[in-house]
Order: structure tokens, then sequence, then C-alpha cells
């Protein structure tokens, strides 16, 4: 789809990530599944930006425990009326039989005749794991402005987490080229102005159609590429003078003000996910859902609204400092600083505090619940406690992290 005037952009969306981190979360889903903010999932955030950059061609390729992630998608997405039939789910064509997962560039590589169906001037690829707002369409102006054949978005980060990214130096004379680029290094060196910072890749990237399908050809072909896009493809491009930087700095959003300004964030740990979603909750978040000049969308869910009502106890069911979806159902129990997604049930007595309680949770009687994710599906039983005894959770099968979060699988089934 061209904006008006513009080069035709294709969105390539890689959606295959196993998100091993935030175990037991991914199970059984994709991490770009992993639902968010109450009635989110993560890759909502990618496919949102993309839809709000203007490119309404995209497709998600997926390959790691779709299922759920299709279901996302043909429910959010491709029943959109603003979408209509163009985002579309892409499944591994198998092209190398049995060894069907490879890395990012594999996926890219197996999906090459999308691009050629497509004959895009540019293809913008981007991770779907992040959470913040981004106009690729900006980025896209300044790929074409700087002549790279390759962009890539670059933020900075704490030196300490260089193990983590694709970290990029710049090319020496002061402009936007790349001078090297090491995935994940274990010996990273500093920035000059800012010693304790990195320039770290953001995993999105611009290319000129025609290189990135030369390149992910040329990769496919290499035995000893990992087939990765951080991994591979780009340093390939740096080692031929053709990458230039895109500093999201420079990415200017409608509605974003100071605070959030800049705000990303991989929520690959369960400490990460957890923290971002106390700050949803707090009183001036960081990153702002009500931003509707840049709207996070998802599926309608279609749920009547959130409900509060007295129940057996002799007070009305109360939210305090929480995000509640629709769908619930509050019932004589009190509930403080948590995110509740939708369908949920927490009966008379009980006392939910800094918890994450995903869809169709139902939390019975005089429960206590603390400093817990639940995931989907799970019952919990009338005078059960969660997060309050640490070796009582362990005992029972929930993960315990370090810092201290308890969580509770999908589907788990808790013993009266
Ligand atoms: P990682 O996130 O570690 O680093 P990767 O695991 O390849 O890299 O994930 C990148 C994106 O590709 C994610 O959205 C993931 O879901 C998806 N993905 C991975 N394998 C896939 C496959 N086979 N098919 C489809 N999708 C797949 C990357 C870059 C770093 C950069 C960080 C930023 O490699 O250079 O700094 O992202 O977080």
């Amino acid at each position: 789809m061209s904006r008006r005037g513009g080069p035709s952009v294709l969105a390539i969306v890689l959606a295959g990530g196993e998100g091993k981190r935030l175990m037991p979360l991914t199970a059984d889903r994709a991490k770009p599944a992993v639902p968010f903010g109450g009635i989110y999932r993560l890759i909502d955030f990618a496919l949102s930006n993309i839809a709000n950059s203007g490119f309404l061609k995209m497709v998600v390729l997926t390959q790691y425990k779709s299922h759920s992630l299709d279901r996302h998608i043909a429910k959010a997405w491709r029943m959109s009326t603003m979408l209509g039939n163009y985002v579309a789910p892409v499944p591994a064509q198998q092209r190398r039989g049995k060894q069907w997962f490879a890395g990012s560039a594999d996926a890219i590589y197996q999906s090459l005749n999308l691009i050629h169906d497509e004959k895009p001037d540019i293809v913008v690829v981007v991770g779907a794991d992040h959470v913040y707002r981004m106009d690729f369409a900006q980025m896209v102006d300044r790929h074409i402005e700087s002549g790279a054949r390759a962009s890539v978005a670059a933020i900075r980060q704490p030196i300490e987490l260089a193990d983590q990214f694709g970290v990029i130096e710049l090319a020496e004379g002061g402009g936007q080229k790349i001078g090297a680029f090491r995935e994940k290094p274990s010996d990273p060196v500093g920035l000059a102005d800012a010693p304790h910072e990195i320039l770290a890749s953001m995993g999105n990237y611009v290319f000129d159609t025609d290189a990135l399908v030369e390149a992910v050809t040329t990769d496919a072909d290499n035995a000893n590429s990992k087939h990765d896009m951080g991994g591979d493809i780009i340093p390939a491009f740096v080692d031929k003078g053709e990458a230039y930087a895109y500093d999201f700095r420079d990415n200017d959003i409608p509605g974003v003000t100071d605070r959030d300004f800049g705000y990303w964030r991989d929520v690959g740990t369960i400490d990460s996910f957890y923290d971002s979603h106390m700050d949803l909750v707090s009183i001036h978040p960081i990153f702002n859902l009500y931003n509707y000049a840049w709207p996070i969308r998802t599926s309608d869910v279609g749920y009547p609204p959130a409900k509060f009502v007295h129940g057996a106890s002799d007070r009305s069911g109360m939210a305090t400092g929480s995000m509640i979806s629709p769908g619930c159902i509050v019932s004589g129990s009190v509930i403080g600083n948590s995110v509740l997604s939708t369908n949920v049930k927490v009966h008379s007595f009980a006392q939910v505090d800094d918890a994450i309680l995903m869809d169709n949770v139902e939390i019975g009687r005089s429960c206590r619940i603390r400093r817990a994710i639940i995931d989907k599906d799970v019952y919990v039983p009338d005078n059960a406690s969660i997060g309050l005894n640490h070796d009582d959770d362990r005992a029972r099968g929930f993960t315990v992290t370090e810092s201290g979060i308890t969580v509770v699988g999908k589907g788990t089934v808790i013993p009266a």
C-alpha cells in the first residue's frame, strides 16, 4: 500500500519468537501472542504501529506455537474493517523439510513469494515482542533520504544489557552510517558521550526490496549462517557500507508527551512483563494507553461492561488503582493495583493486590492474591491464597521468580 505519493511498502512482522524467559506464559503460545494490558496481545503494538504509519499491507510470519496467534490475528486484525484482508498470517512454508524452524532471516526467505507477488519498493521488517509507539513512515522517509539499502532503528540502552541486543557502532565522520554491528556482544564498548550506554538495534528494519531479497537469498546458501536478521543479514549490509542507523529519538508521535517519549520496552522476562503492567496502573503511567492520537488496536471482545456488585458481603465489590476489562464481575471483593483481563470473576470477601489476572480467571470466596500473575482459565478455589507464601506456591507447582512474583500457568487446576 502506498501513502499518497510515497513508495509502496510491504510490512513483514516477525512473530515466531519462543519467548523462553517468559515461561510459563509461553508454554503453549508464541511470545507475540502473550496477553498484555488486559485486552491486548503483544503483537498488537507492532501491528498498530504499522497501521498507524499508513502501511496497510502487512504479513505476519508465524512459526512457533502459532495457534493462538493465528486466532487472535483472524479475530482482531483480519476482520478489521480498516484493514480489510491485508493482514495475513503466513506459517512456515517448510521448504527446508524437517528443518523448518530456523532464524528470522530464514522465515523471510521462506516467504519470498509474498514479496515477489507484492512487488513493493520498500520492505519494513519489525519484531513483535515490544511495547512502544513508533511511526515507521518517518523511518522510511529517512531511509530514502540517506541512500541506505538497509536501515536499523536504534535506541540507547544501558551497557549491562548489551548481550541482549545487536549493538551498533556508527562509522567515523559523524553521520548515521553504521561502521560495525555486533549481535549480543559480551565485550561491549560504551558510547563516547555516554560510556555506560550502547546504541542498540530495536530489531526494526527498513530495506530496499531488491537488496533484502538478494541478502536473504545469499544467506540461505551459506552453511555457516544462523539465518538471523541481527546476527547475519545486518552485518552483511554493514560490511558493504550500506546500512544506516535510524535514531528513535527523531521519531515524532502525535499525543506522546515528554514522559513517554522514547518508551520502548521488551517485556521478555516475567519481571519486565510484571513491571510494565504496574506502570500501566500507576497514576501517571509512562506508557499511555489512552493516547487516541496513536491508538493501539485489538480485537473487539464483545463482552458487556465490567460490573461491581455487593455479592454476599456487606459492601460492593471495588477496584482502586486498577484496569478492569469488559466482562469482569467483582462481587463483594476488593481489587487494588491490578490488571484484570476480560471475563474475570472475583467472588465475595476476596482480596487481590498487585496482580495480573488473565481472561476467564475466577477467584473464589475469601481468597487472597498478592504479587501474582494468573494466566487464562484458572479457577482459584474458595479460601486459597497465592503469592503470600512462596514455599507453598512452589509446592503447588507455581513458578516464583527471584524477585518474588508468583506465576500460575494457563489452565492450572488448583486443589481446594
Ligand atoms: P532477538 O529478539 O533475540 O534479537 P530473535 O529471537 O530473532 O532476536 O527475535 C526477533 C523477532 O523475530 C521477534 O519478534 C521474534 O518473535 C521473531 N522471530 C524469531 N525467529 C523467528 C522465525 N523463525 N520466524 C518468525 N519470526 C521469528 C533481535 C535482534 C537484535 C535486536 C533485538 C531487539 O536480533 O539485534 O537488538 O531483536 O530486541
